[in-house]
């Protein structure tokens, strides 16, 4: 976090983290195009239309005093882990973790949890997070229940953890599990802030 006192904003990091194709980018997608912001983001693909290193963006919202600036950013396990995780994860206030709620994915997700826990070891602990179980609109295949999750994280020993159900191709839940972060790391913020055009 960095406090510029001399324009009064206050600058977070938020990192969208989680396996490839769990749905990081339609989740950030939504929050830029919700703030009709969709020209700040910038992701880079590769061919395929998945993301190759990230995305980034930046969101910025006016509080009565004080403004607060989101650097927010997108990375996937391996290819993060690979190039892009030391300048990306450095410093990092929030993190959403998109999980891909089929429960054929259950072990896609634990690898890429673990790989965070891995990078931080107990400071895993004090960071905020919100798990957003993605896909949840998959009604027709077996789905990962929030317990099947959360019995494979240490849930109690987190500071700030919340889970919540996503459906990041209708938008559902992704401004929620925003401001929910933004609420663990600001806990006294007053949230009716507006966005700087
Ligand atoms: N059914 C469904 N598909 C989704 C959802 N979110 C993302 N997808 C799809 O999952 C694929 C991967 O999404 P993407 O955002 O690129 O994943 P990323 O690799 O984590 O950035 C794309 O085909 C998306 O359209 C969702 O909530 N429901
Ligand atoms: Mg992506």
């Amino acid at each position: 976090m960095i406090y510029d006192f001399e324009n009064k904003t206050l600058q977070v990091k938020i990192v969208y983290y989680g396996p490839a194709m769990s749905g990081k980018t339609t989740s950030i997608k939504h929050l830029f195009s919700y703030f009709n912001k969709e020209d700040m983001l910038e992701s880079i693909d590769n061919s395929v239309g998945r993301t190759l290193f990230f995305d980034f963006g930046v969101l910025q919202f006016k509080g009565t005093e004080w403004g607060l600036k989101c650097l927010i950013y997108s990375a996937t396990g391996q290819d993060f882990y690979a190039s892009t995780r030391p300048a990306t994860l450095n410093g990092v206030d929030g993190i959403i973790f998109v999980v891909d709620s089929q429960l054929e994915y259950l072990e896609h997700n634990l690898c890429s949890w673990n790989e965070l826990k891995t990078l931080f070891g107990e400071e895993i602990y004090n960071i905020p997070i919100v798990i957003a179980l993605n896909k949840c609109d998959l009604d027709n295949i077996k789905k990962l229940k929030e317990l099947d999750f959360v019995s494979h994280i240490n849930y109690d020993r987190f500071k700030n953890l919340s889970l919540k159900k996503t459906i990041a191709i209708k938008g559902e839940g992704i401004i929620a599990s925003f401001f929910q972060l933004i609420r663990f790391i600001f806990p006294q913020l007053n949230l009716k802030i507006s966005v700087i055009n």
